[in-house]
């Protein structure tokens, strides 16, 4: 299977920290990874002081899941002002069949919420870009501490450019080391 992995969480205040470390280390998806190690650009610019480092576009595609913890350097946070989506483009350098999307990410404890939507498109030439589907499949309950993987398959993507739209209802939102294409 060829998919795409991003691994992210949303929070309103400090203190998902201690959560996450207690995390077992997750495993990533079964499946050929065409993003590993490649760059991501983002839109807005990672700024959160704690996270932000020159190491952020590739902290989500060299397949090392952190468990979000906000305050690491592996981890890629904003602080949400008037933007309410993040854009993050990958350039699979060439066009390749994507079959399915896994979004992990944490909810729960310290004001932490899901975010609303992570949607996904592609496109041929970096211009016109298809969308493919919504991550967030399932509706949970968002009043404990979970650490969960959504999952899109079925997908009939094509193409080179890859394009994650995530949209936030909270004020701060961090990704940490994993994204799968
Ligand atoms: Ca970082």
């Amino acid at each position: 299977m060829r998919c795409i992995s991003l691994a992210l969480c949303v929070m309103f205040a400090a203190g998902i920290a201690a959560n996450a470390q207690d995390e077992p280390v997750r495993q990533p998806t079964e499946g050929v990874n065409l993003a590993a190690g490649l760059e991501c650009v983002y839109d807005p610019t990672p700024k959160y002081r704690y996270s932000t480092d020159e190491d952020d576009p590739f902290q989500l595609t060299d397949g090392l899941y952190n468990g979000c913890v906000w305050t690491e350097p592996g981890t890629v946070g904003w602080q949400m002002h008037r933007e309410r989506v993040i854009l993050v483009d990958i350039d699979l350098g060439e066009a390749a069949p994507i079959g399915a999307i896994t979004f992990d990410t944490v909810t729960g404890g310290a004001q932490v919420t899901f975010p609303a939507s992570a949607l996904a498109f592609v496109s041929e030439d970096g211009q016109s870009y298809r969308y493919m589907g919504d991550v967030f499949t399932e509706s949970l309950p968002q009043d404990k501490h979970l650490n969960h993987r959504f999952v899109v398959d079925d997908l009939k993507g094509w193409g080179r450019y890859v394009r994650i739209a995530i949209i936030f209802g909270g004020f701060f939102s961090f990704c940490d080391r994993s994204l799968r294409v």
